[in-house]
This record gives C-alpha cells, structure tokens and sequence, in this order.
C-alpha cells in the first residue's frame, strides 16, 4: 500500500528538471529576462524591482515549475572575459536562451561572435536554442527579420536543433510566455528522445 501511494504521490508531484542556461552579452537584458519570468512563473515570488537590475556580474540563478517540468536556470555574465566560462555550463544544459539587444546595431558582430562561439561548442549538439531579439519596445531597434539576416550566416551551425527567434520586451513581460512554453515543450520533448547513436558505449 505505501508503494502504491508512494508512486503515486511521486507520479502526481515529482518533477522533471531541467538546467537552462541565459547567455549573451553584458546589458543585453538576461538579469531582467530572468526577473521577468520568475515573476510570470512563479506564484509567490516577489519580483525585483525591474528598473533597478544592474548588468550581471557572475550568475544569477531561478526555478520555476511548468505542469510537471521544473526549469533551473543560470544566468551567466556576459562580459568578455566572463564569457570564457560559460562553456563550464554546457555540458550539464538541456537547453538555452540567448538574448540580443535589438538596440545595439554597434555590439550586434560581438554578439555574433559570442554566439557562434557557443553553438559551435560540441556540449550544446542538439540542444534547443532561444534567441531572445531583446528591447521590442525601443522605437527603431532592430527587428526579428533584421538580427536573422545579421545571423543568417550562422545557420549551418544552428544545424537541425530547435531554434526560435523571439521578439522580446524583457522589462514589460512581452515574449516572455510564448518563449519559456516553448523551450518547456522542446526540452520535455528531447528529453524523451532515444539517445543519439554517438552517445551509445
Ligand atoms: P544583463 O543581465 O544582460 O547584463 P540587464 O542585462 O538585465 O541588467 O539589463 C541591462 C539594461 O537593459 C538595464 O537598464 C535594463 O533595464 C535594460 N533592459 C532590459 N530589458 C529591457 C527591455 O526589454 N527594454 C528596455 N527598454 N530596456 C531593457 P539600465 O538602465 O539599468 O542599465
């Protein structure tokens, strides 16, 4: 009888989980992204006053739950020379958000090359990807079809892994939903995917 009600209690309650990693340049909007949907996501938290976030400096660190997925994330600071640490978090990630600041034409080939950098790591093979075009609401900020021209070069590396590119206003909210329920149904469903036949030993 415990059995039974232990399976079940498990069955009803315990949840999948899953790391995500927040990666992108300093400034590009991850710390509020983060804020954003730990507020959308979870019913208790009392956000951060979202105005008041400053550029991350290490790693932030979130969990929500989506129906039966618990999402881990880690935001990792973007400056250059934290970004040679972000490959320390590869191999544990089932998933990843990168975000752009659609109002920095200026930093648009750094991020790129951070970018290309990240995808090209073999850690991240097959891994989903979230590319959060960040600042919609900055008037004459770049568009969604201008950063996919500005990537479009990036494609073979993108290869066949889920990939999204996400309008985003970070600071209001607006993306914020349509991004996480995706990266939930893509992670869930990689998850239960048979392993790739170079992971077999
Ligand atoms: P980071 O964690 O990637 O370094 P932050 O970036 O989340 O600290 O954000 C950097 C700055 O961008 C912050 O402004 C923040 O308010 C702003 N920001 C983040 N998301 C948005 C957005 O969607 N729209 C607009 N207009 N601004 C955003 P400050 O002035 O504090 O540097």
């Amino acid at each position: 009888m415990y059995t039974l009600l232990s399976g079940l209690y498990k069955y009803m309650f315990q949840k999948d989980e899953y790391c995500v990693l927040i990666l992108g340049l300093d400034n590009a909007g991850k710390t509020t992204f983060l804020e954003q949907t730990k507020t959308k996501f979870s019913k208790n938290y009392k956000g951060m006053n979202l105005s008041k976030i400053t550029t991350t400096v290490g790693l932030n660190i979130g969990t929500i739950d989506v129906g039966k997925a618990r999402l881990m994330f880690w935001d990792l600071g973007g400056q250059e020379e934290l970004q040679s640490l972000w490959d320390k978090y590869y191999a544990e990630s089932h998933g990843v958000i990168y975000v752009i600041d659609s109002t920095d034409e200026e930093r648009l080939s750094e991020s790129k090359e951070a970018f290309e950098n990240m995808i090209s790591s073999e850690a991240l093979e097959g891994v989903p990807l979230l590319v959060l075009a960040n600042k919609q609401d900055v008037p004459n900020c770049l568009s969604v079809p201008d950063i996919k021209t500005a990537f479009s070069d990036s494609a073979p590396k993108i290869g066949k892994r889920d990939c999204l590119v996400q309008p985003c206003t970070a600071l209001t909210g607006d993306g914020v939903n349509e991004g996480i329920e995706w990266m939930v149904k893509c992670v869930v469903r990689n998850i239960h995917r048979p392993p790739r036949q170079k992971d077999i030993t």
